[in-house]
């Protein structure tokens, strides 16, 4: 039925797979290896060529750090001009942990990885075959949890903070407004090479940039260090989406480890596992919106909006089944579908707050990837109508926009709705194949 999706899906991560053996997320607008981008595109192409899923995630370790650290972007040709900031301006090379053949960024972006290696087990046949790939990054992936459940959480709450808002994946979320508001950031001449892909309408503005870049000069400044960037950056925020990721990537690394052999790390990730889902349900759930907010660590406060990172945690399983049936409430509600004429999908930022914008990136748009990971949690909870919803929408938009970066939640006059940013978009691609090809039964009654 979707053939031609299909074969358009695989044909644009064809075309966006590098050489070095990897996949770029678009060509012009994101030149290099992103790293959560790079562990779905992993997930897509193992449904034709496990042989390059298994490289996308060997090439994406070649830019881990020393302490396990596994930076954001990995500029394996550092000759592309297309990209701004590029590795110069990050100069992660101040690190001495970082790595001396490749240049890479100094953040991170939410940690897939673990759960992805078990995306890819399930996907293949010839599960043997998968074995030694496992083994080989098994331990990588540990060493990043390790990094991340040491470095970035200074209080052992069992949730780590983000330091950039691009390490949050949702680079100009209105829930970025809230900590810009606790500081100020110099003004910059910015040579923005993003406005000149995309229309600047559906970009984050250059005051926003002045804060992302003024705090990666921050961070240069201290050399990358985690204890001088814990004790004095501005910016320290408990995302609810990035400590999901964590979560579920642990439970997955789980029963990995049962697989490989590795049964020795599995009382370490179920201590991960539980102190994380315990301290998102007591710290981060906000009874009246009905779901997880994010927390600013410090200014000591809660920012209580609505996102889509809010509603992700049912992909990990973190909230109790009345918390679960709550939010299945509220992601059906006016909050995130808009009041008529909607895609029965999740937009990215409340459609009934002032700041929501449909077109403008991460404050308004959907976005294909993050609806698959509530998808997934719904299946979790058995809230199958509402998945099937999700995935029927999710394939119509695709059909009749093709394979854009993000998209309006709302249908135009003729009932059909725009798509926004890089065209023949990787991560898009990807989940357009897993939902084709592994998540057919699902029909929605309601048709
Ligand atoms: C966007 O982020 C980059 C910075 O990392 C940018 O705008 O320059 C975000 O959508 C992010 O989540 C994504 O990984 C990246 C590449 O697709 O683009």
């Amino acid at each position: 039925m979707f053939d031609r999706l299909l074969s358009q899906a695989e044909r644009n991560l064809r075309q966006n797979w590098q050489e070095v053996g990897c996949t770029i997320p678009t060509s012009g607008l994101y030149p290099f290896q992103w790293m959560w981008d790079s562990g779905f595109c992993a997930m897509g192409l193992a449904h034709f060529d496990i042989e390059k899923a298994m490289q996308e995630i060997d090439t994406l370790f070649k830019g881990q750090w020393a302490n396990g650290f596994l930076p954001h972007i990995i500029f394996h040709d550092d000759t592309q001009t297309s990209y701004y900031p590029g590795a110069d301006v990050h100069n992660a090379m101040l690190h001495p942990a970082s790595p001396k053949h490749v240049k890479t960024t100094g953040m991170t972006q939410p940690p897939v990885v673990g759960f992805i290696l078990w995306q890819l087990y399930e996907i293949v046949e010839d599960k043997a075959q998968l074995l030694p790939f496992l083994k080989r990054n098994f331990p990588k992936v540990m060493a990043l949890h390790r990094y991340l459940y040491t470095h970035r959480d200074p209080k052992g709450e069992g949730l780590v903070y983000i330091q950039h808002n691009w390490e949050s994946g949702a680079d100009n979320s209105p829930i970025w407004d809230a900590v810009w508001h606790t500081f100020e950031a110099p003004n910059y001449t910015l040579p923005r090479r993003d406005i000149q892909h995309v229309n600047a309408a559906q970009r984050p503005t250059h005051r926003e940039y002045e804060y992302y870049i003024y705090l990666i000069e921050l961070f240069k400044e201290w050399r990358y260090d985690d204890a001088e960037i814990a004790a004095k950056s501005p910016f320290l925020v408990q995302d609810p989406m990035f400590n999901t990721i964590l979560a579920y990537s642990n439970l997955c690394m789980i029963e990995l480890a049962k697989i490989i052999g590795e049964e020795e790390a599995i009382p370490q990730l179920q201590a991960w596992y539980d102190a994380t889902k315990q301290a998102m349900n007591s710290k981060l759930f906000d009874e009246e919106l009905g779901g997880y907010v994010h927390y600013d660590l410090r200014n000591e406060c809660p920012i209580r909006m609505l996102t889509s990172s809010s509603m992700v945690a049912l992909f990990a399983g973190i909230p109790s089944a009345e918390r679960a049936q709550r939010m299945v409430e509220v992601l059906q509600s006016p909050v995130f579908r808009g009041k008529h004429n909607e895609y029965r999908l999740v937009a990215s930022f409340n459609t009934q707050d002032s700041r929501f914008d449909a077109a403008r990136y991460w404050r308004g748009p959907v976005w294909l990837v993050v609806n698959w990971m509530i998808m997934q949690g719904l299946l979790r909870y058995n809230a199958d109508e509402l998945a099937a919803q999700i995935r029927e929408d999710s394939l119509q938009l695709i059909t009749e926009n093709s394979f854009a970066e993000y998209f309006d939640p709302f249908k135009g006059e003729r009932g059909h709705t725009k798509g926004y940013g890089g065209k023949n978009f990787s991560w898009t691609s990807a989940i357009v194949i897993d939902l084709i090809k592994r998540h057919a039964q699902l029909v929605s009654k309601s048709d």
